[in-house]
């Protein structure tokens, strides 16, 4: 008896192997991994800008040359996963659009200003020590290509949170004005760190579906949960405090429990009323629109050559 398409991608995911983009998928998982992926994608992307926004300012040359190499790094990031989200048929021009119309989500971190040259420091450490933690667990994603872009993106991440952290440690050691800048930067970043892991586990309407398919391995409170054992040790370590009043390390979970998250915050930026996010989208597609003329000769170069091959086997 010949099996269904749908058993035979059911047993794939239970035998935790890949699905493949020619490979037969139910068109929810597909739209649920458009959703993600051109997400992310957008994240990427659009978490250029805070950091951008310093290269000019950056102290020293070899300051500069890491963050201008980090920031290339998060657009590659954001090229790797629009090509992954293509392969599920979906065109690049429309997830773009989709960006610039608000339709589509992108992390509510990039929605706050980088004020200081510490905020260098505490995207590094924290967003990128967030991202990295939220992506290990991606490299087992059920959809190849996906899980495929996320180790690479996960190699090159490691180097983002390491540079930040190793700035947050100068400014730690430096003068009082250069710690308090750091205590200040880890007292804006910290909250919205916790947020990009997503509503709590009892609020996420996606969590059951994708960990079902095995699109998320780890819950968003799971992940949320790792990076705050991960990361409190690496403040105190610095000498700041984090902004906390209830964290406390609790000796029987082993593990550090902590405040409660502001939701009606993290709603409102993620709806589109966050201190930056209309000044994020105004930008991105004032870029789209001056890169116009490079999509337009890649395009004339790219026929040029189709042209010149047809021409060749002819
Ligand atoms: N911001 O049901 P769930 C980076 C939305 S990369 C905005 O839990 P899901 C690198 C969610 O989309 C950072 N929206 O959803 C870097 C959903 O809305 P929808 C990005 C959020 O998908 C560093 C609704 O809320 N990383 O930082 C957020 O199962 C430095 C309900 O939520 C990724 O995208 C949020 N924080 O879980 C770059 C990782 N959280 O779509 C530059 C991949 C939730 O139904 C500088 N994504 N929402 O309308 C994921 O792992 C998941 O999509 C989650 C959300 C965990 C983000």
């Amino acid at each position: 008896m010949e099996i269904s398409l749908e058993k035979k991608f059911e047993n794939k995911i239970a035998e935790d192997l890949k699905i493949e983009p020619q490979d037969w998928m139910p068109d929810e998982y597909r739209k649920t991994l458009v959703r993600q992926i051109s997400q992310h994608a957008h994240s990427e992307v659009v978490g250029m800008l805070p950091e951008a926004n310093w290269l000019t300012r950056a102290p020293s040359l070899k300051r500069k040359i890491a963050l201008l190499a980090k920031v290339q790094d998060e657009g590659g990031h954001g090229l790797y996963l629009y090509s992954a989200a293509e392969t599920l048929g979906v065109s690049r021009d429309s997830m773009i659009e989709d960006l610039h119309s608000g339709k589509a989500k992108y992390s509510s971190i990039f929605n706050y200003p980088s004020l200081t040259w510490a905020d260098m420091g505490a995207i590094g450490w924290l967003v990128d020590g967030a991202a990295i933690m939220n992506q290990v667990a991606l490299c087992r994603t059920s959809y190849g290509p996906y899980a495929r872009a996320m180790v690479r993106i996960c190699k090159e991440e490691s180097f983002h949170q390491r540079q930040g952290y190793q700035i947050m440690l100068t400014l730690s050691n430096g003068s009082t004005e250069q710690k308090e800048m750091a205590q200040d930067a880890l007292n804006r970043w910290w909250w919205p760190a916790l947020m990009m892991f997503g509503p709590k586990d009892s609020d996420s309407p996606n969590s059951e579906q994708s960990t079902r398919w095995r699109i998320k391995r780890l819950s968003n409170d799971e992940l949320r949960q790792k990076f705050v054992d991960a990361t409190v040790p690496q403040a105190l370590f610095l000498g700041l405090t984090v902004p906390d009043k209830d964290l406390y390390w609790d000796e029987n979970s082993k593990s550090y429990r902590f405040g409660e998250i502001n939701w009606d915050e993290f709603w409102t930026v993620v709806k589109g009323d966050g201190p930056c996010n209309k000044d994020r989208i105004q930008t991105r597609i004032k870029a789209h629109e001056n890169g116009e003329w490079v999509r337009e000769a890649a395009l004339a170069y790219a026929a040029k050559q189709h042209d010149r091959s047809s021409k060749m086997v002819g």
